[in-house]
């Protein structure tokens, strides 16, 4: 048993759908902690890095689409880090299988996923495979004061000239 962290993104279908009280209560039978929330304006950047390993896929560009929120006029995904021991396996096995007509009914992607009439599996959830995975899709989604644990190494830096908002 490894204590382990590991990325869950809400997906635009799911936010779409009113899914995320659902999907979050699921995940707590995993009896794990959450140490990390965001709300997310998905970048084609961002989408393009998390999906790397996907690239030259004939779903990709859609898939892009997808998590950028483009085919639910949403534009947002909504990020948590879960971290516990064996969180990674234990939220996969909640989560259920890629393919939506695959996965266990009553997971969550196969009670709530579907596959579109042009093939792009819209299956509710993210949740990383791996912990290698997870650490890059954790540093991706969240920046280390995004996360109430330090989890991997981080430094402090002092910047002077950075462009950034404040409430007026
Ligand atoms: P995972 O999300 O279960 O880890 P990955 O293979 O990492 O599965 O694929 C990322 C996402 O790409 C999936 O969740 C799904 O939305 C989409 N996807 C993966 N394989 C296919 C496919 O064969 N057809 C359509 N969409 C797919
Ligand atoms: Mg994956």
């Amino acid at each position: 048993m490894a204590l382990e962290q590991t990325l869950v993104l809400v997906k635009p279908d799911g936010l779409k759908k009113s899914l995320t009280g659902n999907i979050l209560s699921r995940l707590s039978e995993a009896k794990l902690v959450i140490i990390g929330a965001r709300v997310v304006n998905v970048s084609r950047e961002l989408a393009e890095t998390h999906y790397e390993h996907l690239q030259g896929r004939p779903f990709f560009e859609e898939l892009i689409q997808y998590i950028m929120g483009d085919l639910h006029s949403t534009h947002r995904v909504a990020a948590f880090v879960y971290q516990g021991e064996d969180a990674i396996q234990k939220i996969r096995d909640i989560v259920g299988d890629t393919n939506p007509e695959n996965a266990n009914p009553v997971s969550i992607r196969g009670a709530y996923g579907r596959i579109t009439t042009s093939g792009v599996f819209e299956n509710v959830v993210h949740a990383s495979s791996s912990s290698e995975d997870a650490e890059k899709e954790i540093k991706l989604w969240f920046g280390p004061d995004e996360i109430v644990e330090d989890i991997y190494p981080s430094r402090e830096v002092m910047r002077s000239e950075v462009r950034m908002r404040e409430w007026v």
